[in-house]
């Protein structure tokens, strides 16, 4: 750490907490920036970090604010086997709640903390920060779907987190909804994304609309739950060049749906069947199927006359 200190910003990303959390820690709890230099702003210092740090590990345990800034402050850690009143207090319930993400980076760390504490205002900020500073595609790599596949983990292993999956989820669909979209161009939009019948797993298809309106790129998004009668008639009054059908697991991914596409009256140039559910070997021919975001945004960034180009 530089020896005048860490700003409250470079503080609050190292926590994954927002600086309004940190503001009102310090206003309320007395935990602030103890170094002051004439004419800057305020600096913490390592041991301001450090009772921070149990600030933020009591709190995401579920420890009430008042009571796990009372051990910040300075209550010594007790050593195990002294009687219990003696200890840092337990989390109330749901003790040790990590969201697994593997080797991604400390956004995505920061990130999976601020969703345990049901954060929605941190996750919105360090999302919303990671998508000005890196764009959709890096930030959907490198911090969302590490955070998210960490949740499934969780949800899998013991049916907890239902929660957190779904305030987190609403978070990256508020960012993602918020990237410019490119203004009304002459050009119909020819690209269209939807999910298969019975489908609820939209985040990846936001994520390709989100990141193709960066690049200037139209597209209409149908999101969940399409039954294919229904995919059929938007393709048949918006004529896209391209339509892409997201799938996250086997029981939505039925190749009749493709087929029924490719054989309607007005059918897609180029159809992309995107995600997990959809098995290569068992599509009809001419489907594509990108294996990355990077891939469909790539195969669809030229589609003709899907930008204001
Ligand atoms: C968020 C979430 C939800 C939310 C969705 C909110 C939304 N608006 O999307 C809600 C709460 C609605 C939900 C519901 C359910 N869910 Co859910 N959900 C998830 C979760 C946590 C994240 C989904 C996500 O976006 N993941 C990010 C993925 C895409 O990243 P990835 O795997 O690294 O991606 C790889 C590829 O897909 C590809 N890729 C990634 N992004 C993109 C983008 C494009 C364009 C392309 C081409 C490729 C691509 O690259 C990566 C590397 O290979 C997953 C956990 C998980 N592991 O994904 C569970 C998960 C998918 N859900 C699951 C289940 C079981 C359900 C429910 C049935 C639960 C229930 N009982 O109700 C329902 C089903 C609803 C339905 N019919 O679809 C299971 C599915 C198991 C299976 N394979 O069948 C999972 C895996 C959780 C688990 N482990 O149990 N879910």
């Amino acid at each position: 750490m530089a020896d005048d200190g860490l700003s409250a910003g470079a503080v609050a990303r190292r926590l994954g907490v927002a600086v309004t959390t940190l503001r009102s820690w310090h206003q309320r709890y007395g935990l602030g920036p103890s170094r002051h230099v004439p004419g800057q702003h305020r600096r913490y210092t390592a041991d301001d970090l450090a009772r921070l740090e149990v600030m933020r590990r009591l709190t995401t345990e579920g420890v009430t604010p008042a009571e796990a800034a009372r051990w910040a402050r300075g209550a010594p850690a007790v050593p195990d086997g002294e009687p219990a009143e003696e200890r840092p207090p337990r989390a109330r319930d749901g003790g040790g709640a990590v969201i697994p993400v593997g080797r991604a980076g400390p956004a995505a760390r920061g990130l999976a903390r601020a969703a345990v504490r049901l954060d929605a205002v941190a996750m919105r900020a360090s999302i919303a920060e990671a998508v000005d500073a890196a764009g959709v595609v890096a930030t959907w790599d490198a911090m969302l779907r590490p955070v998210l596949v960490g949740v499934g983990e969780r949800h899998a292993a013991g049916a907890r987190f239902i929660e957190v999956e779904h305030l987190l989820s609403r978070c990256v669909s508020e960012v993602l909804a918020a990237v410019p979209r490119p203004s009304r161009s002459p050009a119909p939009t020819r690209i269209l994304l939807s999910c298969a019948d019975e489908e609820q797993h939209t985040l990846p298809l936001e994520a390709l609309a989100a990141a193709l309106a960066e690049l200037g790129v139209h597209c209409r998004l149908l999101g969940a739950r399409v039954p294919v009668t229904a995919l059929v008639g938007a393709v048949a009054r918006t004529a896209p060049e391209a339509v892409v059908v997201w799938s996250h697991a086997r029981h939505t991914a039925d190749p009749a749906q493709l087929a029924t596409l490719l054989s309607a009256p007005r059918r897609p140039v180029l159809l992309l069947a995107a995600g997990p559910g959809w098995s290569a070997g068992a599509l009809p021919d001419g489907v594509l199927v990108p294996a990355t975001l990077a891939e469909a945004v790539a195969l669809l960034r030229d589609v003709p006359g899907s930008s204001g180009r």
